[in-house]
């Protein structure tokens, strides 16, 4: 159960309301759901807001984001690369370590490079490392979400040595369990996406975990409901019983 508030990062503050462009309105959210087991930053938010879980309010471990692209490039090849050390993501308390490789771009060389030696370095200082898997650009457009191409992604992450990925969901539970055996020891978690409708979030939830998935990484639809705290709470059920 993986709290996201990297999106003011990828997207700018158009994800946001009067309340939740703050992060200590995450963190609040964070702590009243109590269910969250990491929380996700890029480094300027982690050094301002993530100290107060020294303050006798504890906040979830943090998974350091280190890198991070804008939304203005809209249409390229994406790439995303290095921005926060893993010495840094130590000092800032992280108890993980995250990247994002767009497979199937034009410039996933670049972001695999960067990435095997990430893990190197961070399995070395005892950080496990979560990959986020997104599928985008030319190459695979269209099959985003497919299972050839998710599977793809699984196995991809497993070969280049995450511990995680974070991947879409394929949308069915059976092209998922492919997408989990493809995943072989590495455990395998899946993104929110945009805000849906409580239903049908939960119902993706239920099968994507009946598929094998280990949790969920999940951030618009958890702070902008209009109910953060039960949301969490429901998804937490299904994540941590099915
Ligand atoms: P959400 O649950 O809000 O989709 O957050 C998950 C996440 O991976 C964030 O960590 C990241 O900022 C965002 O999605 C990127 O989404 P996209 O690449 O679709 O713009």
């Amino acid at each position: 159960m993986l709290l996201a508030y990297d999106q003011g990062f990828e997207h700018g503050p158009t994800d946001f309301d009067d309340d939740n462009v703050d992060p200590e309105a995450i963190c609040k959210i964070s702590r009243e759901a109590g269910v969250f087991t990491g929380i996700v930053f890029q480094s300027g938010i982690a050094e301002k807001y993530y100290p107060s879980a020294s303050s006798g309010q504890a906040l979830p471990p943090l998974v350091l984001k280190l890198n991070g692209k804008t939304s203005f490039h809209k249409g390229e090849e994406p790439v995303s690369l290095q921005l926060c050390s893993i010495d840094r993501a130590k000092e800032l308390g992280a108890k993980a370590v995250g990247y994002t490789i767009y497979v199937g771009s034009e410039h996933e060389e670049q972001m695999m490079a960067e990435f095997t030696k990430i893990v190197e370095e961070a399995h070395h200082k005892d950080l496990p490392v979560v990959a986020w898997m997104y599928p985008r650009g030319k190459h695979v457009e269209g099959k985003e979400t497919s299972k050839d191409v998710v599977a793809y992604a699984a196995r991809l992450a497993l070969e280049l040595g995450a511990d995680f990925a974070k991947l879409p969901y394929t949308g069915d539970v059976e092209s998922f369990e492919w997408v989990v055996k493809s995943a072989g020891k590495m455990k395998v978690v899946v993104q929110g996406g945009s805000k849906k409708d409580e239903g049908v979030l939960l119902d993706q939830v239920w099968e994507f975990m009946k598929a094998g998935a280990t949790g969920m990484a999940v951030g618009r639809n958890i702070w902008q409901s209009d109910d953060p705290v039960g949301i969490s709470k429901k998804i937490a059920e299904i994540v941590f019983k099915v």
